[in-house]
């Protein structure tokens, strides 16, 4: 009995001093762009990560959402994205999506919380907004 509470005693120690979440805020704006060019996890177990729309334009004209994939899968999600249609968000789904807001409108936020666990070693990740035509400027690295 002794030893199962030792061990339970040094599981939660570990798992204190290692869980890390750390806060991660990206504005969105009018002028379809992100306010940063990296997402930096180094040291994090976790990313609670905030995408506030800070301009006034409506969903319709300027959505933006964030979305985190392995940029091998970048293509294929925009393009369900795209297909899947305005009614719906322009939502990526969740094939090959590791982590993803809503599409969100001027004065809009949505957070999501991700492992970093999901991210792997040698694999180059990216993050982007699956608005039809907005991934070509509103995309950037998700460094590990
Ligand atoms: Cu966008």
């Amino acid at each position: 009995m002794k030893l199962i509470i030792g061990f339970l005693a040094s599981t939660l120690i570990a798992g204190a001093s290692y869980a890390k979440t750390c806060d991660v805020a990206v504005d969105a704006t009018d002028a379809m762009s992100y306010n940063t060019k990296v997402i930096a996890t180094a040291g994090c177990s976790e990313i609670k990560l905030t995408l506030k729309h800070a301009g006034k334009l409506p969903k319709a004209a300027m959505g933006h959402n964030l979305v985190i994939a392995a940029e091998a899968d970048m293509k294929n999600i925009i393009a369900a994205a795209t297909k899947s249609g305005f009614a719906k968000d322009y939502s990526p789904g969740t094939e090959h999506v590791i982590a993803a807001t809503k599409m969100v409108g001027g004065g809009e936020s949505d957070t999501f919380t991700m492992s970093t666990s999901k991210l792997k070693k040698g694999t180059k990740y990216k993050f982007f907004c699956t608005f039809p035509g907005h991934s070509s400027i509103m995309v950037g690295d998700v460094s590990l």
